[in-house]
């Protein structure tokens, strides 16, 4: 029983310390830095703004609002031209893909824009005929 507790505690431990990057800080009062907060509308077929521009080392928070029926929004956490592999350039807090956001309500997702490039994002959720071309860039600056 005893061991159980320490494996636990120890899991808790390792959690908390290693597999939780540290998000950007402000040296003030060390806490993690309010996010910048970019609103996207999802609407017959088409994000609005299509293009998004923040800068590197910005903690971000997308918020997408569906407007006409179910959709979602999935971020590609590595630039256009780059592999998949080794750190991506976004890091995010939870998932890159907001799931479904119903008609008229809002999804989002968190991530720290790490290195600058061009990243797509798309309509994650089978929508209509118009699905496959719902997309967009996020572009980070350097
Ligand atoms: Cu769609």
């Amino acid at each position: 029983m005893k061991k159980s507790i320490l494996t636990c505690a120890a899991a808790v431990f390792f959690l908390f310390t290693v597999s939780v990057p540290a998000l950007p800080q402000d040296p003030a009062t060390k806490t993690a830095v309010s996010p910048q907060v970019v609103e996207i509308t999802a609407d017959n077929y088409e994000f609005t703004p299509a293009e998004v521009h923040v800068k590197k080392g910005t903690r971000v928070q997308l918020k997408v609002k569906s407007v006409d029926k179910t959709h979602g929004l999935k971020l590609d956490p590595y630039p256009e031209g780059a592999l998949p592999t080794g750190d991506p350039g976004l890091r995010f807090e939870q998932s890159p893909d907001t799931g479904k956001i119903k008609k008229s309500e809002t999804g989002g997702l968190i991530f720290v824009a790490e290195k600058p490039g061009v990243y797509e994002f798309k309509c994650s959720v089978v929508c209509g005929f118009g699905h496959g071309r719902m997309k967009g860039k996020l572009i980070v600056d350097e």
